[in-house]
């Protein structure tokens, strides 16, 4: 059997964690779990863990740890035979010492933006509120400008994405991730990437996971 590879990425809201993580699963046949695409799957769900988790994600604050363990490790309980990448998980220490209990990572990757793009992205994104599809004007805009793609139901703009309480949620995010990235430095397995660009940073990330995989990936995604 082929050896398993688990990794994860990292990155503050806006970084490119879900483009990037959709090139890598593609590329390189992982399974790809999404953080915040099983926390939308709750909310539209509706259940009593969803309402609450709504909650949170609306004002783009984290969810609860003991929420997102339980949340996430049995997906990856399942998927114990598999190889897989994590995007938006574990986000803060006590998830990633959760989750080491279960499996090691073999390499995280940590995306390091510049304040001023994530602000100009995250200017230009629109969500929809029930579901939490979130659009972005330049990049993937709506079918409809205005709209959700699947319901029609109008879009809104976060009180959250507004400059000041962007820069909030930043300075948040790096106190938080501080010390999950230093414990994975400490393991030797931590990759970090800068750039305002993700089709610039992307040819990094495919020739480190090629040489970490030992594979050829497909080049379907190179300029995407
Ligand atoms: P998510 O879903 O993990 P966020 O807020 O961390 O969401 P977000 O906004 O989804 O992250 P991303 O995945 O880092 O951003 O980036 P992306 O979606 O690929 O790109 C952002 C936008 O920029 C997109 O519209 C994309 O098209 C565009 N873009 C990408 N690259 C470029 C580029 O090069 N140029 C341009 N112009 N545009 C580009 O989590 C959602 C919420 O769930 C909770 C939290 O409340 C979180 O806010 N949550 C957790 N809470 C606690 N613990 C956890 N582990 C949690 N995980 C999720």
């Amino acid at each position: 059997m082929a050896k398993l590879f688990r990794a994860a990425i990292m990155g503050p809201p806006g970084s490119g964690k879900g483009t990037i993580s959709k090139r890598i699963a593609h590329s390189f046949g992982l399974q790809y779990l999404s953080s915040g695409h099983f926390l939308r799957e709750s909310i539209a769900a509706n259940t009593e863990a969803g309402v609450l988790v709504r909650t949170y994600v609306e004002r783009s604050m984290l969810v609860p740890d003991h929420v997102m363990t339980k949340l996430m490790l049995p997906r990856l309980e399942q998927l114990i035979d598999h190889s897989w990448l994590l995007d938006g998980f574990p986000r803060t220490l006590s998830q990633a010492r959760e989750m080491n209990n279960l499996c090691q990572l073999d390499l995280v990757i940590s995306l390091n933006i510049p304040y001023e793009t994530l602000r100009e992205r995250l200017s230009d994104r629109w969500s929809h509120p029930a579901s939490g599809r979130v659009y972005n004007m330049g990049f993937n805009p709506p079918r409809v400008q205005g709209k959700d793609d699947i319901t029609g139901e109008p879009l809104i703009q976060q009180d959250d994405d507004k400059p000041e309480a962007l820069m909030a949620r930043l300075r948040h995010y790096k106190d938080v991730a501080k010390p999950v990235i230093d414990l994975y430095k400490s393991q030797g397995i931590l990759h970090s990437f800068s750039g305002t660009d993700t089709d610039r940073i992307w040819p990094y990330i495919n020739s480190l996971l090629s040489t970490k995989m030992h594979t050829q990936p497909s080049d379907a995604f190179q300029t995407q």
